[in-house]
């Protein structure tokens, strides 16, 4: 006999459609890309949802989500209406971002959405002096700093640990590791 699940039929729809609708956005994207409609990088989130769907699931609207430059998900997750998404893949100052980041810089301040950072593992001592802000501000959220395999061998990572586990910081790092730093296979 199948064991019973602890999660709604509900929950599990609203895990698919948000998944499906990151999946058929990001593929439009691609085909977009491939058109040469818009300019500059690319790095698709495919294959990687369930992650953000999950995590927002399970946290507060309010709790902040960080990340590196494979950013279109986190919005969706969030909920931001994916036209803003797509304007700023255009370039246009109706994008999220003013027009003025692009793929890998998509922020959504009223949905705790804090981007989208191309430098690898920036985001981790961003996303830890965000989380140290809640705490000293002594609001009880908490910050979801992702990042890929790629980023842990960055130095900041190291600074930025150390002081979460030292000062208690509310922040929670999420390790994607999709086997490649990009390009670059583990193996
Ligand atoms: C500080 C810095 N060094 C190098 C690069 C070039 N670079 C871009 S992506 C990447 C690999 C990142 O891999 P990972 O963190 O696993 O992310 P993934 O693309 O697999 O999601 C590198 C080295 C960069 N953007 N920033
Ligand atoms: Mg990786």
């Amino acid at each position: 006999m199948a064991k019973k699940s602890k999660f709604s039929k509900e929950q599990y729809m609203k895990w698919y459609e948000s998944m499906l609708l990151m999946r058929k956005f990001e593929e439009k994207l691609s085909q977009l890309y491939i058109q040469r409609k818009f300019g500059g990088f690319l790095h698709l989130y495919i294959g990687q949802e369930a992650v953000v769907a999950g995590s927002v699931s399970a946290t507060k609207p309010e709790d902040k989500l960080i990340t590196a430059y494979r950013c279109h998900a986190h919005p969706i997750g969030r909920g931001t209406d994916i036209k803003r998404i797509m304007a700023e893949m255009y370039g246009k100052t109706t994008g999220l971002s003013k027009g003025k980041g692009g793929s890998m810089h998509m922020f959504d301040i009223e949905k705790h959405v804090y981007g989208g950072h191309g430098i690898v593992g920036g985001q981790i001592p961003l996303g830890t002096g965000l989380a140290f802000a809640d705490k000293y501000k002594g609001d009880d959220y908490v910050t979801l700093c992702s990042m890929g395999d790629g980023a842990v061998r960055q130095g900041a990572l190291h600074e930025a640990f150390n002081l979460a586990a030292t000062w208690k910081i509310p922040v929670i790092y999420i390790i994607e590791n999709n086997k490649y730093a990009m390009g670059t296979s583990v193996e």
